[in-house]
């Protein structure tokens, strides 16, 4: 794509709009900057791109297209809903519209390796890049992970790999992104609040696979009904995944071990008690990474040492520390119920639960059923307190308090917890409502713990 010249807008200067605005610069394009926020919310962002000339509106999205001045393509960040008033008016207008990632795809030389679905992301693109790095590829891993695709995009020649983690937000303004193999995990429901229905939630996901050829590699979870239900629409080779059935083409278990069966080979990968993350969920996670790494051709032997090596990654049922004999785990990452949902599946001891968080029109009614008799006890807070009180109630559940915030949930639940509970911060809803980022609530978690482990 010729960017010299052309008049951009980019909408949205968080952790994607800030390189964008770099790299927009760099190669010739006039930059008209808008967000929401107003100008004082990005001092130093501001400074640190005083060099570049642009124009700027903060503090909204006007929605008389005049205001932006004349506009050749728009570039959203991830987060920016597509149904505000002035880009449906552009839209009318047909200027196109992209986003961060495929504007990034479109000055790549490696082949990308990319990652979707509702649960598991971050680990199994953390997971993949390891055993990419040690299959000599020497990834660049980005994407939703928290590296903006535009920061890394022009970095790798052909013969690395690029391994991405990518949101539905993502998916939603991508034209001709083509990753060489495409990962679909699961499909639960998530961001209803912005994608409105399942059907064009899960639709968003398979477009994953939407440019791939009969070259690439679609890696799908044969175990998630929702996965499978638009396998007719792709292209790419199918490696299927699972971890309850055999599998014709691709990875599955069978007598604890997990086994290839690909390019008429069959080979086992692993002892499945050797995989060093816990959990059925991270099975499946492992098993998706293997996939991404058997068809870029990276030998058993590296997939072997990155599972038996990699630890997870931070906010993902974290171990924080043990203090008198009670363990604090961290998995402020759990977003949504089913994240949870795994967290509660995957830990041994009597749980006592921490919740709640901005309203994403989720329901919960299988985050109170998958507790069977493990949860002590939940405190909730946030957007969605009153809401998870209601259905733990509705589904006879009634341990459950409502607290004002993270700081007193962590207090009740110390004073509560015995010898050998374990107190889960898996909240089951995004952290927007007090936090910017799922990441601050579990830093915020983490410090709270830390500080009462000095004052034992
Ligand atoms: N903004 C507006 N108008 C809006 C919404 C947002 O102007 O209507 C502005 C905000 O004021 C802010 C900026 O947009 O200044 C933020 O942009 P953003 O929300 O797209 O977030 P970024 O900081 O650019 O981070 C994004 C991803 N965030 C989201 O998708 C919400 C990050 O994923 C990602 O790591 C980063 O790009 C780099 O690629 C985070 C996430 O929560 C981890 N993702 C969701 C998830 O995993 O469930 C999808």
């Amino acid at each position: 794509m010729n960017l010299k010249n052309r008049r951009v807008l980019v909408v949205g200067f968080g952790v994607t709009g800030a390189p964008l605005v770099d790299f927009l610069h760099r190669k010739g394009a006039f930059i008209t900057l808008n967000d929401a926020k107003n100008a004082e919310a990005f001092g130093e962002t501001l400074q640190s791109l005083a060099q570049i000339p642009m124009k700027t509106i903060f503090g909204g999205h006007p929605a008389d297209t005049a205001v932006y001045g004349e506009t050749d393509l728009i570039i959203v960040s991830p987060g920016v809903p597509l149904d505000l008033p002035f880009l449906q008016s552009f839209k009318h207008q047909e200027v196109p519209l992209i986003g961060e990632i495929e504007l990034a795809y479109q000055f790549m030389k490696a082949p990308v390796a990319a990652i979707t679905g509702t649960n598991g992301k971050t680990t199994t693109t953390a997971l993949t890049g390891e055993i990419f790095q040690l299959g000599g590829k020497a990834p660049e891993v980005i994407g939703n992970i928290g590296v903006p695709a535009i920061s890394k995009a022009e970095l790798l020649s052909s013969d690395h790999y690029f391994v991405m983690e990518i949101s539905s937000f993502q998916l939603e303004t991508i034209d001709t992104f083509r990753p060489a193999a495409a990962a679909l995990l699961n499909i639960t429901p998530d961001h209803l609040n912005r994608h409105g229905t399942m059907e064009s939630y899960s639709a968003l996901k398979y477009r994953i696979f939407e440019n791939q050829g009969t070259d690439d590699v679609a890696v799908i979870n044969a175990d998630d009904p929702v996965c499978m239900a638009y396998k007719g629409l792709i292209n790419a080779r199918i490696m299927h995944f699972s971890r309850l059935n055999k599998i014709k083409e691709g990875i599955f278990t069978e007598n604890d071990k997990m086994i290839m069966r690909w390019d008429d080979e069959e080979k086992t990968i692993i002892q499945v008690d050797q995989i060093k993350i816990p959990g059925a969920h991270n099975l499946e996670n492992a098993m998706a990474a293997a996939g991404l790494a058997i068809s870029a051709g990276v030998p058993v032997e590296a997939i072997q040492e990155g599972l038996m090596t990699f630890k997870g990654v931070a906010h993902r049922i974290e171990h924080v520390t043990q203090i008198n004999g009670v363990d604090y785990v961290n998995d402020s990452k759990a977003t949504n119920p089913d994240a949870a949902i795994k967290a509660i599946e995957a830990i041994e001891a009597p749980i006592i639960l921490l919740a709640g968080g901005m309203n994403k029109k989720n329901d919960f009614t299988t985050f109170f059923e998958a507790f069977k008799g493990k949860v002590k006890h939940v405190y909730v807070y946030g957007e969605t307190a009153e809401q998870l009180m209601e259905t733990a109630h509705k589904t006879f559940f009634y341990h459950i308090d409502q607290v004002s915030d993270l700081e007193e949930a962590v207090q009740a639940a110390s004073s509560k917890a015995v010898t050998g509970d374990t107190v889960l911060l898996s909240p089951a809803c995004a952290s927007w409502d007090m936090y910017n980022s799922f990441e601050e609530r579990g830093n915020h978690f983490k410090e709270l713990i830390l500080k009462k482990r000095l004052s034992v």
